[in-house]
């Protein structure tokens, strides 16, 4: 089944319930008006900061805060999404919505990769969407401690040399792209899978000092053949993973004991479409997507990608490298 979704030129293929459509159109609208922003570069009017630090511990860039401002007008306005994790925000926020239509949570990193942004290297918006669950009140945390299998549809926006979309939903992963022109996303693939080839590792190899023996191990059998590639923005990483084929690591080491990529609005999101599209997602001990948060900011490690990859890192570290 396909449905209409505002701002996405064409019915959108596995959207059958109109309110997820509008909820996907309430992202759909942020993601263009952020793509506006970044392009603007150091031209932007950005909010004053003076070096505020976020719950992350990282200080806050202004896109940071315009990117976050943009997406919550959007939710707030949706009347479908009743909730929001956000990594820019300490506590979840909640939203009124329509009593009488189904409704969601989502989770989001507004912008992913900010460190790029000052050097026109690409960086992304990172979404989730759960559906509400019948008796579960909205408030706190909560809501939102669920494993990604419980996802309905998640994805990002790449706002790179050009501005795709990727949606993920239940067997399908879609691209679209913006066009600048009409301001409209275009289907620009419509079936994805993870390559059966995998030329491609992604790791952060100057901190190998930092890894444990086991791991420096894995890293050292799944780069063998491969080329490194890393960009220091995970929505890159995985995009030429998804459509080149490849594998990414962001392991636990000294200075990040439990990883540093965020579980719910990075690791389950990623995972959730590695997923759909033939690959796999590891935190080294088991899958991603049964992971079930105890709180919404919490980190763990990461392998993702081609499926072989990520077994063969798998078995790397379940035998101690
Ligand atoms: P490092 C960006 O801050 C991010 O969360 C991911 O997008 C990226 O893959 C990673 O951190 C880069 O981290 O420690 O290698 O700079």
């Amino acid at each position: 089944m396909a449905l209409p979704v505002d701002g996405i030129a064409t019915p959108v293929e596995g959207i059958d319930e109109p309110a997820l459509a509008r909820a996907l159109a309430a992202i759909v609208s942020a993601s263009r008006d952020v793509s506006r922003h970044v392009r603007s570069g150091a031209l932007l009017e950005l909010p004053e900061t003076h070096g505020e630090i976020n719950v992350q511990g990282e200080v806050v860039h202004p896109l940071d805060i315009l990117g976050t401002e943009t997406f919550v007008r959007a939710f707030d306005a949706s009347n479908v999404v009743a909730g929001l994790v956000c990594e820019e925000l300490a506590e979840p926020q909640f939203y009124s919505v329509d009593p009488a239509s189904p409704s969601y949570l989502c989770v989001l990193d507004p912008i992913d990769g900010t460190s790029n942004a000052d050097i026109a290297i690409t960086i992304g918006s990172i979404y989730g969407v759960f559906p509400t669950e019948a008796g579960v009140e909205l408030s706190g945390e909560q809501p939102f401690l669920r494993p990604g299998t419980d996802f309905v549809a998640t994805g990002y926006v790449l706002y790179g040399s050009s501005t795709v979309l990727v949606l993920a939903t239940p067997g399908r992963v879609q691209e679209f792209t913006l066009h600048d022109a009409s301001g409209e996303f275009r289907l620009t693939r419509a079936d994805m899978r993870i390559p059966d080839t995998c030329p491609y590792y992604s790791v952060n190899q100057g901190y190998e000092d930092r890894w444990d023996p086991a791991v420096q191990r894995a890293v050292q059998a799944v780069r063998q053949g491969r080329s490194l590639r890393y960009v220091g923005s995970l929505v890159s990483d995985f995009h030429r993973d998804l459509v080149r084929g490849g594998v990414f690591l962001y392991p636990a080491d000294s200075k990040n004991p439990n990883g540093k990529i965020r579980v719910l609005y990075e690791a389950a999101v990623f995972a959730y479409i590695a997923e759909q599209a033939g690959g796999a997602a590891s935190i080294g001990v088991g899958p991603v997507l049964e992971l079930v948060p105890d709180s919404v900011h919490q980190r763990t490690p990461l392998f993702i990608g081609n499926a072989v990859a990520v077994e063969q890192i798998d078995h790397a570290l379940r035998a101690g490298g």
